[in-house]
């Protein structure tokens, strides 16, 4: 089974007969098998620990977040942890000390954070995981924490995949940007391309309102796509431009890009011109997110194409928190609806994106 499966497939039993202090008491016997509860109230104080404010998709986030919570008349803390992971756990920390009613989390990394949804659960704190997820291995969704809304990364991979197998007939010599290590974006987008390719690709079982063109399952995959060299960028930029020039000056005969961000694609398309190559022509570039410069730079032929991962979901996750105050049984996972772009619609929508 691979991890992929295996990984969100988890279920874990509570633990029993330990002693937790929660809120200042002591409690002994069994751990409640679900987040702390929230009452409800016509403002709420919520907390929102930013991971990094260095790409589109991050601005657009916060401030559809920020929007949201001024529409609804909550008060939100924003605090941004420059991509950090010790900086974001203290600033999931300080939000505990401020007693906030709820936290909306970007977890950096699945398993660091992980600890501090624990933390915030101890200290009654419900919190719901945005546009990345935690290790279930540490937290369990629908327990330690509500659970997880953002996109399908996994079948974002398998889309730019199947989108550059075919553009490229099958045959290529692919340098992969890889997201920041050990954040599930990055994970899942590397193991859902991957496994496209390999004809081992099914849809999550969860992903049943997500994309409207959902990519089906491969048989036999597609031997001719070869990943020659992968490094992590970060999703950043400039980080994606300086592995991408390490990578293509030592595999010169490279001629695809799949980045786990726009933002890392853009940085290789500069790389590329800057050596006198032609992107969109020698070499051949996808990446996910479907940020303003990205549709700009298909526009304009040389990004060939961008999985949408909507970042304006602060009306869906304050829906959550109301309905979750309400009573109400949320799902633990909870999938945006993701487009995709190409030369066939990136005009369309330039003006829209962020
Ligand atoms: O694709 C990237 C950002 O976690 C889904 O993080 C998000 C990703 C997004 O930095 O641009």
């Amino acid at each position: 089974m691979d991890r992929h499966v295996s990984r969100r497939q988890v279920v874990r039993v509570a633990v029993v007969g330990t002693g937790v202090f929660v809120a200042g008491r002591y409690f002994t016997g069994r751990v409640a098998a679900a987040p702390p509860p929230l009452e409800q109230k016509d403002s709420y104080v919520v907390g929102f620990p930013q991971i990094v404010e260095d790409n589109p998709w991050r601005i657009a986030q916060s401030q559809s977040m920020r929007d949201e919570a001024a529409a609804r008349g909550h008060e939100l803390i924003y605090s941004v942890a420059n991509n950090s992971e010790a900086t974001q756990i203290a600033n999931v920390r300080q939000l505990i000390a401020q007693q906030v009613d709820f936290i909306f989390l970007p977890p950096l990394s699945e398993e660091p954070l992980a600890r501090a949804v624990l933390d915030a659960k101890a200290a009654g704190i419900p919190v719901l995981c945005v546009d990345r997820d935690v290790s279930h291995d540490i937290a369990t969704p629908g327990e330690d924490y509500l659970g997880f809304i953002g996109s399908d990364f996994y079948q974002e991979g398998a889309r730019a995949a199947a989108w550059l197998a075919q553009t490229m007939n099958g045959e290529a010599q692919i340098i992969q940007l890889e997201g920041t290590a050990g954040s599930s974006p990055a994970m899942d987008r590397g193991r859902g391309f991957a496994d496209y390719l390999k004809g081992t690709y099914t849809p999550n079982p969860y992903n049943r309102e997500g994309s409207a063109t959902p990519v089906a399952a491969t048989s036999g995959g597609f031997p001719g796509m070869e990943i020659v060299a992968s490094q992590d960028g970060d999703f950043n930029r400039d980080k994606g431009r300086e592995v991408f020039e390490a990578l293509y000056d030592a595999n010169p005969n490279a001629n695809a890009v799949y980045g786990h961000n726009d933002e890392m694609a853009l940085g290789a398309i500069n790389a590329l011109e800057a050596r006198g190559k032609v992107p969109g022509t020698d070499v051949i570039l996808v990446s996910i997110d479907g940020n303003r410069d990205a549709l700009q730079s298909i526009v304009d032929g040389k990004l060939g194409a961008s999985v949408e991962c909507n970042p304006r979901f602060g009306p869906a996750s304050f829906d959550i928190l109301e309905r979750y105050a309400a009573g109400e049984e949320i799902p633990t996972i909870i999938i945006n609806p993701d487009r995709f772009f190409d030369a066939s619609n990136a005009a369309e929508f330039v003006d829209e994106a962020y």
